[in-house]
């Protein structure tokens, strides 16, 4: 479906957090971004054509009054060289509340509108500045707290996700044209193309739309978390160590076994990754009704979980309980802790008699190994990276790449099947178009709303 029109208003917004700050900065864009500034001017310092890119010193004043408002710093980019492709006034204002409300007051009575959230973005995206993926990106930038959140934020900025997913549409577009010519002649005006070599192109896109597509998972570790739970049996020190790691007394920790019976979910940056450590009620077989919900949410964790920390006590036997949540771990991804290694070991402590091979000691008092830990969550995490720039980072891109995968299988089933390129043609037309989806070539406008709704005003 196509975009409305775009609005051609004159829209202006806070740039910057409200309240009281060094400066704010208030941008307008639209084309009458610079007349409207410039009634806010004195005569002999405004903003002229050749302005462009240029920091002019000046003042805003009520033009009813008179009156200044403030000393400001007014810069000017011109259409297609601007942000949002129109152009952008940037009024870098003190940062005081009046100040900053009533510049935006005065620019309203001026005759521009309050933008909507996200809606210099959103002028950039229909300006064809950038596209989909790369204003989600923005968002994303905006939202990093993590080193690889960044990283992986400004890669797509760049357009990574929007080149694969470019080279990858036109691929299936070469695809598409190959079969309907064939439509449109008898085979003895065109040779056709035999149905291997077909199949053999559609597979080619297929390969590379499930590398993007699998890495998913990584790039959702990326953008809100890797979901760590810390496991064990009552009393291993799970507690501890989440207190160790965070560096703060967050979890109640006793020497009584089953102290935790909720979970408790923590994020922290452990060298560059976002991980949202949570700790967890000891697992053991109980009939005590409080107890027994909290092993269960245990188990709810371990089954969605990036990675699990499983502690053992070094000072304790190896038991039943411990040999439960061994077979639990079975294909997941985990690291094996030995806990407590400032006590003497136990002499029923006997890991290698059942196979559990102990990655690393720890301990949560003396902060034994602890370094050492947060290297291994990071090289387990960074080992789930399956080497893809391009990124998908959130669910409307994955189920664009999902659709075009299916409908991609279906035309790729149809050809095996010596189906008529009729057939072939419509589902190779629907991947392109699911495709189309992740860059906003086609797009709809409730897609749009629901994007940019989530920026913040003055993005
Ligand atoms: N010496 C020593 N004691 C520890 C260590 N870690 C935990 N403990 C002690 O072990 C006991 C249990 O610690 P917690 O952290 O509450 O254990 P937990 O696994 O959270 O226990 P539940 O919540 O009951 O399942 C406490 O008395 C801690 O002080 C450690 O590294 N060294
Ligand atoms: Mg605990």
């Amino acid at each position: 479906m196509a975009i409305d029109p775009r609005e051609d208003d004159t829209i202006v917004a806070l740039s910057t957090p409200p309240g009281l700050g060094g400066i704010a900065v208030v941008r307008l864009s639209g084309t009458e971004s610079v007349s409207i500034t410039n009634k806010l001017l004195p005569s002999n310092k405004r903003i002229s054509a050749k302005s462009h890119g240029k920091a002019l010193v000046t003042t805003i004043s009520d033009p009813s009054t008179g009156d200044t408002i403030d000393e400001v710093v007014v810069t000017f980019f011109r259409a297609q060289h601007s942000y949002t492709t129109e152009d952008l006034v940037e009024i870098s204002c003190h940062g005081g509340e009046y100040v900053q409300s009533q510049i935006l007051y005065l620019s309203t009575n001026a005759g521009a509108r309050i933008a909507e959230p996200g809606e210099f973005t959103k002028r950039a995206f229909l300006g064809g500045r950038i596209d989909l993926s790369q204003a989600e990106a923005v968002a994303d930038l905006i939202s990093a707290k993590v080193k690889s959140a960044h990283r992986f934020s400004i890669l797509q900025m760049q357009g990574a996700l929007k080149e694969r997913t470019s080279s990858l549409r036109s691929k299936i577009v070469e695809l598409s044209a190959l079969i309907e010519a064939e439509l449109d002649f008898s085979d003895d005006e065109i040779t056709p193309t035999p149905k291997n070599v077909i199949a053999e192109k559609i597979d080619q896109v297929l390969i590379g739309i499930q590398q993007v597509s699998g890495n998913y998972g990584y790039g959702k570790i990326i953008r809100t978390g890797a979901i760590v739970p810390i496991i064990g049996k009552p009393n291993a020190g799970k507690s501890s160590l989440l207190n160790a790691l965070l560096a703060e007394e967050r979890a109640i920790v006793t020497e009584t076994p089953g102290t935790t019976t909720d979970i408790i979910e923590c994020p922290v940056d452990i060298e560059g990754f976002l991980v949202r450590l949570i700790d967890t009620a000891g697992i053991r077989s109980t009939s005590e009704s409080v107890e027994k919900l909290g092993v269960d949410k245990t188990f709810e964790q371990i089954r969605s979980a990036d990675l699990i920390l499983w502690l053992i006590d070094k000072s304790s036997p190896i038991e039943e309980d411990d040999l439960n949540i061994y077979a639990e771990l079975k294909n997941r991804n985990y690291i094996v802790l030995e806990s407590k290694s400032d006590l003497s070991r136990h002499k029923s402590f006997n890991p290698e008699r059942h196979d559990i091979k102990p990655d690393l000691a720890i301990s949560s008092q003396t902060g034994d190994g602890l370094h050492e830990l947060s290297s291994d969550i990071a090289t387990k995490l960074r080992s789930l990276d399956a080497g893809e720039d391009a990124l998908i980072t959130n669910a409307r891109q994955a189920a664009a790449f999902s659709k075009s995968e299916k409908a991609l299988k279906r035309a790729l089933s149809s050809t095996l099947d010596g189906a008529g390129n009729e057939f072939i043609s419509v589902d190779i037309r629907d991947a392109m178009i699911y495709l189309g989806e992740i860059t906003g070539e086609i797009t709809t406008d409730d897609v749009l709303n629901e994007i940019f709704s989530r920026f913040c005003i003055g993005k």
